[in-house]
């Protein structure tokens, strides 16, 4: 069975998405020559019955009426600008924005519609959304407004915000929805569904809207015009693995406004509708506009957590300051504030092995087995180690670490000593968008031995996995506020060992 069969996903990440030779046609494409007059080259689109039947060979300014050549004077590459006034086709009207590929100029022309909202509305609405976003008192909070007020803004019927996770596998976090479909919130996705050079492109372009799922791509012309790339395009034609996927999610038409923060795609805010749909370029200017607000919003409160458990953590910190320092051996400074280290960082157990001694508290595994984890911290270069799945670091069996499958391990070089903190097993049920391990597969049709008849996977009904050998991740946080113990440890002990040293002499 090819679904069952493990295959290579790097062939999705190895589409050339951005030279489809086509777009979408809903809108116009007009290239253009970079000098002269910028006589249309080529095209794409029903320009004909559009715009007008001798558009080939005509300069710019004549088919748009407006001369572009102080925007693009002086610029190598780069060039994306939205023309502030509409044009007029056969029968419709028409945005108009500009980009620059290597070779071209790239003029797309997007129809819209008569009775768009005033550019004054949206921006007092995008202000009252900002400052809700601002008033936010978490995370949470953030994302579930944000899902809100990306569908008001839309007018899609089931919008997600959508965090990618380290391993480029994703997780909706906050959906707003029409109550008729089915909720995809806390689902996972995996990496393979949004490939690498997609994901680069949209840290490029903020925006991707595909307003129907069932369209006949509209070819560049003449030929030899194929080439072009398209990164910058709007209307560039969709990739037929992703608009298959959409069909099986039973999506009508689709759009993605990046979530970027400190320049990495951090998320999308994924929006889908049952029929088909426009996200006209006015709208997109808004909603990417809102997503930096966004981007920005969710960096404010990912620092505010930080600083109140920093803050937390310090003052418990301070408080066992003076007893870290005492007279006494190791094993007695821990015996004596043990409870205190191990609730401070949430750990399940805390445990001093030293070379004759295992000083153990909580929930620990038996001591030969908190002296292996030791053995196995010197071996690998006595450094802190901090991981929320041992199993799989060390290469032991989940069982053997079951009360310890999550590790801050702090060597005590001087000492001779390691302080383990320790998390317990915690067995994770992931919910995906339909099963993982055989997402894409082979097509059954006549080219089922081709490797470009990858096909995205046909169901997205809820799958249960179950991970095992993981503890809850330790915070940035939890592990300085380890490395503080470390040193105060230590500088403690320089106290004592200095005290004895005076009384000696
Ligand atoms: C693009 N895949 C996308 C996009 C999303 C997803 C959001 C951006 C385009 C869009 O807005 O539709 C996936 N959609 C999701 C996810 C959610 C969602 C995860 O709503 C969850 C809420 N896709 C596959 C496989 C391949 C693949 C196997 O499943 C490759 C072989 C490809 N996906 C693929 C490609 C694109 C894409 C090529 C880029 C489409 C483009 O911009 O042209």
């Amino acid at each position: 069975d090819a679904a069952d069969s493990p295959l290579d996903l790097t062939i999705c990440d190895r589409e050339p998405i951005h030279i489809p030779g086509a777009i979408q046609p809903h809108g116009l494409l007009l290239v253009a020559s970079i000098e002269g007059d910028h006589a249309v080259v080529a095209g794409a689109g029903d320009l004909e019955t559009r715009l007008r039947s001798d558009w080939l060979g005509q300069p710019l300014a004549t088919l748009i009426g407006q001369e572009v050549g102080p925007l693009i004077e002086g610029l190598s590459g780069g060039l994306n600008a939205q023309m502030p006034q509409p044009i007029a086709g056969r029968d419709e009207r028409f945005t108009v924005a500009l980009h620059r590929s290597s070779t071209h100029l790239l003029v797309e022309l997007e129809p819209i519609e008569a009775d768009a909202t005033t550019a004054a509305a949206t921006l007092a609405w995008l202000d009252a959304v900002a400052s809700s976003f601002e008033r936010a008192t978490d995370k949470t909070t953030l994302c579930a407004r944000a899902a809100a007020a990306y569908r008001t803004l839309t007018g899609f019927d089931r919008v997600m915000i959508y965090q990618f996770l380290d391993d480029g596998a994703g997780v909706v976090v906050a959906e707003d929805r029409a109550p008729h479909l089915p909720t995809f919130l806390n689902h996972h996705f995996p990496a393979s569904d949004i490939p690498k050079q997609a994901r680069a492109l949209y840290v490029r372009n903020r925006t991707r809207a595909i307003p129907t799922v069932d369209y006949t791509p509209a070819p560049l012309r003449p030929a030899g015009f194929t080439g072009v790339d398209l990164s910058d395009v709007a209307l560039r034609h969709v990739s037929p693995i992703h608009l298959q996927y959409l069909r099986n999610m039973g999506v009508g038409a689709s759009a993605s406004i990046s979530i970027v923060k400190d320049g990495l795609l951090w998320g999308l805010i994924a929006c889908h509708n049952d029929g088909p749909r426009q996200l006209p370029a006015p709208t997109r200017s808004a909603a990417a506009t809102l997503a930096s607000a966004l981007a920005r919003q969710i960096r404010t409160k990912e620092e505010a957590a930080a600083y109140r458990e920093r803050l937390q953590l310090r003052t418990v910190e301070d408080g066992l300051a003076p007893r870290l320092g005492n007279e006494g051996t190791l094993p007695q400074i821990i015996r004596a504030t043990r409870d205190e280290l191990r609730e401070m960082l949430d750990a399940d157990g805390l445990a001093l092995v030293t070379r004759d001694h295992v000083e153990a508290s909580g929930r620990c595994p038996p001591d030969a087995v908190l002296r292996a984890i030791a053995r196995w911290v010197h071996e690998r270069g006595n450094e802190p180690v901090a991981t929320h799945e041992l199993p799989a670091l060390m290469g032991v069996e989940d069982d053997v670490l079951t009360y310890a499958s999550g590790m801050i391990a702090m060597p005590l070089r001087q000492e001779d000593a390691t302080l383990l903190w320790l998390r317990a097993e915690r067995v994770e049920t992931i919910e995906w968008a339909g099963n993982p391990h055989k997402a894409p597969g082979h097509s059954a049709g006549p080219q089922a031995n081709d490797a470009a008849a990858l096909t995205p996977r046909a169901s997205f009904a809820s799958y249960v996995e179950t991970v095992r050998g993981r503890a809850r991740r330790w915070s940035q946080e939890q592990v300085e506020a380890a490395h503080r113990i470390r040193r105060r440890l230590f500088e403690g002990r320089q106290q004592v060992r200095l005290r004895s040293l005076n009384r000696e002499l």
